[in-house]
């Protein structure tokens, strides 16, 4: 079985800085862990960000969920990504011609440009999207967590090779497994639960050894298992651990 690259390591060979960032952070907490903060209130994220922050690299957020957006948003994830070292990844998927996608990142009542860290592309609309992107710390979608799922076979390689023409820009994948050894392509996995299952529309689950021993990933996102536990925090620290232990099975 092929071995892995620490973390650390990585962070030596990469030039991106986001992803040399992302990988210190990672190593620095022992932690390859997301939380998809899927909440409707501002209270509900910053709570979860100041309690579950210690033990997460990097918190995920769709910010068109929330009930309550305000202009101070941002600066106040920012603020708890700061206090706990984590980093924002809005989870925006933007999927429009590059100038488009240039004004959706940094106009409009969002301003994800001003707070989130990392945010994604799909690939469908070509390499347009990354270079409206420019400047920006993106993963691409290459494989969706989804059943039925039509990022695939061609699809996805295609993907891989949109990340490797810009690696300024491309600090990832979103995937279900290691599509490349490029240490600064970081593979950031949803659809993670401690027992593989399904939801009513179409998510699949996939336990945390299969993505990150089997499939050899980097990141595992996790959202409702943690944010609906009935002990997040703890329920948080249990994939912490497990991530981890995973990660250092797969070192050389
Ligand atoms: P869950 O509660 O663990 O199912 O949440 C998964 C999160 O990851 C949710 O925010 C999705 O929007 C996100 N996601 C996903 O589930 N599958 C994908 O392929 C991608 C994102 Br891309």
């Amino acid at each position: 079985m092929s071995k892995k690259l620490s973390f650390l390591k990585r962070a030596h060979l990469t030039r991106h800085p986001m992803a040399q960032k992302l990988l210190k952070i990672m190593e620095d907490k022992q932690s390859n862990l997301c939380l998809a903060a899927d909440v409707a209130s501002q209270k509900q994220l910053f709570a979860l960000a100041d309690e579950l922050g210690p033990d997460l690299c990097m918190l995920k957020t769709h910010v068109d969920i929330l009930e309550d957006f305000s202009p101070d948003f941002g600066a106040k994830l920012r603020a708890l990504a700061d206090k706990h070292n984590f980093l924002i990844f809005e989870d925006r998927k933007f999927a429009d011609i590059g100038q488009t996608v240039l004004l959706q990142y940094t106009q409009g009542i969002y301003r994800i440009a001003e707070w989130a860290h990392i945010i994604n592309a799909h690939i469908v609309p070509g390499p347009g999207i990354i270079e409206g992107l420019k400047g920006s710390n993106l993963l691409l979608l290459a494989e969706m967590s989804s059943s039925g799922t039509l990022a695939k076979g061609a699809y996805t390689r295609n993907a891989v090779a949109m990340a490797q023409q810009y690696p300024e820009t491309v600090m990832g994948l979103i995937c279900l497994h290691a599509l490349c050894k490029d240490p600064g392509i970081i593979h950031v996995t949803p659809g993670v639960k401690l027992e593989p299952g399904q939801d009513a529309l179409g998510q699949r689950y996939r336990t945390v050894d299969e993505i990150l021993i089997r499939n050899k990933s980097d990141i595992i996102i996790v959202g409702r298992d943690i944010t609906h536990a009935k002990d997040p925090k703890k329920t948080a620290g249990l994939y912490r651990k497990r991530g981890w232990e995973c990660y250092v099975q797969t070192l050389g």
